[in-house]
């Protein structure tokens, strides 16, 4: 205890869909110190499953904001009582789910300013926001209000030049538009709405953080060529929008000195940064270092797919960001449904059992004797798909497959629709790439292995699933060192290297080059099924 007390520290936020975690990062980039609070867990109160209530119309996805402030009260609370040594914290920065908003009741930021150290943040916030059930990613109920948004600034393909992607029912313009429409009292008391992100950065502050470009990117109101919010995007939203956001500001942006609160409270020192809070996803490609070249396959409730880009080429399908580590640059994020179908095929076919489960992707060939399929229980977010379609060698489709055949059907298909679409978005396969793999299911090596040989390409994994954490930590030490110009590589090259787990089998690519064009081609096959054909 008495040696960790001497260390300084940056602290890493992450404001997740199911719990708020914390790391300490010292200044060789060890994380010394982690926790976390449950929101089902150790939040019972507020009742939610896996972090969230879905409401009756299966659409409408949202999560109580005072849970979010409580699990940030318990978990100092928890870092106090072990001893943590608040003084040596140099600075702090943040994660947040992405798109998820809070709505702050006009007054808010007088009460922020004012907070008592003498009492938890839950007692004194309680009566702050306009909203107590927040948006958040999961969220599909505002299929009305993007069709809105994309007829206003001439369609589709136009709103993504300008914002980096069609509009998307989770992006938080359209919430906006959504509570302004259904509920104009609350959103003309909501004097600022911040994301999950800034809203977390702002209870640090004691006053109101401004989003940062790259969180702000998946808003469906940000120009990200321009980095300001786009006057027709507002406009098609909610009145006077942009007053209650505040003006977007770089990612690395130093955005104050933590609150008095937190001094007073938890022995904090006065000068502790607070840098600008960013998306989970963002903060990941933080955590991991990508360089470009590299593909991020972030493997959890949603695998996201995301690849550092120069030059951004926003399409119909995918997200064009801001890069979170370098304001000139670019991210791309490809979202589908990931570990619940995993968990769902996991039930079925291997008893509930992982290691039956890791069996049945050693005991089958790669390429799997030709049969392919598709697993879409709910609706597919990268394409649109719903349902379960297999299909034998000869492109007939099977109402079923043997159990192991099943499994490696569903992990080799999750994986061929991640390259396809990235490809489909300009993106191509390197001799240095480097596949870095992250999130639960990244603990699985069989499943690695099948994403090396899909993609051709060595995948690593780093010493922590925790990137989104270790990121934001990382991310705080950019900040302090923002001012000098020094590149985020330069800051974190003394954090660990990433470590080889599977590199493709010989013969991988005369497998899946075959297997690739198919499950393209049956793809779009199920989609003019579905939908009819393409226009
Ligand atoms: C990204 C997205 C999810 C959330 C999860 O667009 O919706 O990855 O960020 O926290």
């Amino acid at each position: 205890m008495a040696e960790r007390a001497a260390r300084h520290c940056c602290l890493g936020w992450d404001f997740s869909t199911q719990q708020v975690k914390v790391v300490a990062v010292d200044a060789e980039l060890s994380v010394f110190y982690e926790d976390s609070v449950h929101f089902d867990r150790d939040l019972v109160e507020f009742g939610t499953q896996g972090g969230v209530h879905v409401h009756k119309d299966g659409l409408t996805v949202t999560s109580p904001v005072l849970m979010w402030v409580q699990a940030l009260d318990i978990i100092l609370e928890k870092m106090k009582a072990s001893g943590f040594d608040f003084s040596q914290v140099l600075a702090l920065s943040g994660a947040g789910q992405q798109h998820g908003s809070v709505y702050w009741k006009t007054g808010a930021s007088q009460v922020l300013t004012s907070l008592s150290p003498d009492l938890p943040l839950r007692e004194q916030l309680q009566a702050c926001f306009s909203i107590s059930n927040c948006p958040v990613w999961m969220d599909s109920s505002t299929a009305a209000q993007c069709r809105q948004l994309e007829a206003a600034v001439g369609g589709a393909q136009a709103l993504s030049r300008l914002t980096g992607s069609r509009a998307y029912e989770r992006f938080t313009g359209n919430q906006i538009a959504k509570i302004y429409q259904q509920n104009p009292e609350a959103y003309s008391h909501t004097e600022r709405i911040s994301l999950v992100s800034s809203f977390a950065a702002s209870v640090f502050l004691g006053s109101y953080s401004p989003v940062d470009y790259s969180d702000g990117s998946g808003m469906n109101l940000l120009q990200i060529q321009d980095k300001v919010w786009s006057q027709a995007c507002l406009g098609a939203c909610a009145p006077r929008l942009e007053e209650k956001l505040g003006r977007p500001v770089p990612s690395c942006s130093i955005v104050g000195a933590i609150s008095s609160y937190f001094v007073q409270r938890y022995g904090f020192p006065p000068e502790c940064k607070v840098v600008a809070f960013t998306g989970d996803n963002p903060a990941s490609l933080a955590g991991m270092r990508l360089e470009e070249g590299d593909i991020a396959v972030s493997l959890g409730t949603s695998d996201t797919l995301f690849l550092w880009l120069q030059e951004p080429t926003p399409a119909l399908e995918g997200h064009i960001f801001c890069n979170p580590v370098d304001p000139q640059h670019y991210m791309a994020l490809l979202c589908f449904n990931g570990s619940l179908m995993r968990e769902k095929i996991r039930d079925e076919s291997a008893s509930g059992s992982w290691s039956k489960f890791s069996k049945a992707l050693q005991s089958t060939e790669m390429g799997n004797g030709g049969n392919l399929g598709f697993y879409f229980d709910v609706m597919e977010i990268t394409p649109e798909i719903i349902g379960r379609h297999r299909f034998s060698a000869e492109n007939h489709e099977v109402s079923a497959f043997p159990q192991d055949v099943e499994i490696r059907a569903l992990i080799e298909g999750q994986f061929m629709a991640k390259k396809i679409h990235a490809e489909a978005l300009g993106y191509r396969v390197m001799p240095k790439t480097k596949i870095l793999a992250t999130g639960g299911a990244s603990h699985n090596r069989d499943l690695l292995q099948v994403l090396a040989d899909v993609f051709g390409a060595p995948v690593y994994v780093i010493d922590t699933a925790n990137s989104a954490c270790v990121g934001s930590a990382y991310r705080a030490f950019h900040g302090l060192a923002a001012g000098t110009d020094m590149p985020f590589a330069e800051i974190v090259k003394l954090a660990p290297n990433p470590r080889l787990v599977a590199t493709p089998t010989p013969g991988a690519s005369q497998v899946y080059e075959a297997l690739l064009q198919r499950y393209a081609m049956l793809e779009q096959r199920i989609l003019s099924q579905t939908r009819g054909p393409p226009e």
